[in-house]
């Protein structure tokens, strides 16, 4: 009976601490950076998982410990042999019931409800009131450009790519990979993968297909606050691989408007 206390005991405060710990990451975002509604949810989903779970993994880790210690074969030999049992049918019940409705749990909730949220997502499709970027992915360039806005490809001062959004915004992305500058079969393209850490969201782009990414944006940053705000190409796709990449800017609706007008200046 003194041992279950004593592992109870040690049990509690192992997982208390555990909560303490993850309290304070959840504070400080789970996630690198997270700038969309999205990476939001991504987010809530594995602070709710980490957070059930934090009991059960102290539970193990302190039942093997405790063993270690209390039961050790070394000491036993100098001291007692305690009662010797192979089979704790409570036990083993209860630890199979409790499984079994935590796997159902997450089964519901967050892995189906997040499903609910991508179909809600998808019919961003029919709003024509979204942001269009097309995305072209080279090797090894990323090209944006803005059909309701007329902007064929989007860049800086010094021609490099670059991607500029609204903030509070839902964007499509219409995501192709083929080479416009590849004179003898443009269509002679390799799967690259757009991703923006900051997104929370990747998807794979194949040559041949078109593929869609929906994010809404929820917080005015740019590259040169948080390197985690730039497209990053996150499937090897040659030697020019790493550095496939470009910054981005989520901007206020009036600095994108200046912005698409300067753009608009660049492109004739
Ligand atoms: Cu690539």
């Amino acid at each position: 009976m003194g041992d279950i206390i004593g592992f109870v005991v040690a049990w509690i405060v192992v997982a208390v601490l555990g909560e303490w710990g993850v309290s304070v990451l959840k504070q400080h975002s789970l996630y690198y950076y997270t700038i969309t509604t999205q990476g939001l949810d991504g987010e809530n989903a594995f602070g709710f998982i980490i957070t059930l779970l934090v009991p059960v993994f102290a539970f193990i880790v302190v039942m093997l410990l405790y063993n270690m210690i209390r039961f050790g074969s070394l000491k036993l030999q100098a001291q007692r042999s305690p009662k010797q049992f192979y089979n704790n049918k409570v036990f083993v019940s209860v630890w199979i019931v409790i499984s079994i409705l935590l796997n159902l749990l997450f089964f519901v909730h967050p892995t189906a409800s997040a499903i609910e949220q991508m179909f809600n997502s998808e019919e961003a499709r029919y709003n024509r009131h979204d942001l269009i970027v097309n995305v072209t992915a080279r090797q090894w360039q990323w090209l944006f450009s803005y059909p309701q806005y007329g902007i064929t490809q989007a860049q800086d001062a010094n021609g490099n790519s670059v991607l500029y959004l609204p903030n509070d915004r839902t964007i499509k992305f219409v995501l192709r990979s083929y080479d416009p500058f590849h004179t003898y079969d443009p269509n002679a393209g390799v799967v690259h993968s757009f991703w923006v850490p900051a997104f929370g969201m990747k998807q794979d782009i194949i040559p041949g297909e078109t593929r869609y990414l929906y994010i809404h944006t929820n917080k005015i940053t740019s590259y040169s606050v948080n390197p985690m705000v730039r497209v990053q190409c996150a499937e090897v796709c040659g030697p020019g691989h790493p550095f496939m990449e470009a910054p981005v800017s989520v901007v206020s609706n009036a600095d994108f408007q200046a912005w698409v007008a300067q753009q608009k200046k660049l492109q004739s």
